[in-house]
């Protein structure tokens, strides 16, 4: 049983959650993270029962709640060994010309900002401490641009180079940074992209058995148990179905 601290942002559904309730099982401590509050009290009366967990609820587009919560947090509970960037969304799925500018800002803020706003507050105690273990979660957007993915593409290109400047700047310090990049996963990201169109949002994960998080937070609980010489950097991970962001063997 692991008794590290691990910070997960975007904790309140999908992979974050998963991830949340597999490393409970497990035994680390656990920072959960997430705008909304009451599925992360939700959520803490459930994990709180197997492992120590604190609850921060802050919009990641806001660097002084942000700042703030990190600061509310116990001396001890600063020392966070792994720090799970998860949190993420897309929205709109539409050529330029006929894009949101909101949306767009939405994408850049939470995907990109956000993700290097929190890495800036909980690297410089890896740092310090000479350990840590950054795990990014990409996408196959990340990897490849699909019709009508253009900034949302973007967003997670830019995770991607980010995710290989932090390999390159936290080498001298013995830090582990990766990178997974998932394909198709069946959670609530298509209800956001497609805001709220439950139909539409279903039909991206029918005909086909798409990842589940639970799938992903297997493969994070396993980044973060190899020896200390051994660092993943980097994953792509799909549904069998699927072999590249256009193509899914689908059965309709
Ligand atoms: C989510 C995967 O293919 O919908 O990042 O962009 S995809």
């Amino acid at each position: 049983m692991s008794q590290e601290i691990v910070f997960i942002s975007g904790a309140t559904s999908g992979i974050g959650k998963a991830t949340a309730e597999l490393l409970a099982k497990n035994g680390y401590k656990l920072i959960l993270t997430g705008r909304r509050k009451e599925r992360l009290v939700e959520l803490e009366n459930k994990l709180g029962a197997i492992t120590e967990i604190k609850t921060l609820s802050f919009d990641i587009t806001n660097n002084d709640e942000l700042q703030k919560a990190f600061d509310s947090l116990p001396a001890e509970w600063k020392s966070i060994d792994i720090l799970v960037n998860n949190a993420g969304n897309a929205h709109g799925l539409d050529p330029i010309q006929d894009g949101s500018i909101a949306d767009w800002d939405a994408m850049i803020d939470i995907n990109v900002k956000g993700l290097l706003h929190l890495s800036k507050l909980v690297m410089p105690g890896m740092v310090s401490r000479r350990k840590g273990h950054i795990v990014n979660i990409g996408s196959i957007a990340g990897k490849e641009v699909y019709p009508n993915g253009n900034v949302y593409c973007a967003s997670k290109h830019a995770v991607d180079a980010i995710t290989q400047g932090m390999r390159l700047d936290m080498n001298k310090y013995g830090i582990k940074v990766t990178g997974i990049n998932p394909g198709l996963v069946e959670t609530e990201f298509s209800e956001v992209r497609f805001k709220g169109n439950k139909e539409r949002a279903e039909s991206v994960y029918k005909g086909y058995s798409p990842l589940l998080p639970h799938d992903i937070a297997e493969l994070i609980h396993f980044v973060i148990t190899r020896p200390k010489h051994v660092n993943v950097a980097d994953l792509l991970v799909l549904p069998t179905d699927q072999a590249s962001s256009t193509v899914v063997n689908k059965n309709l």
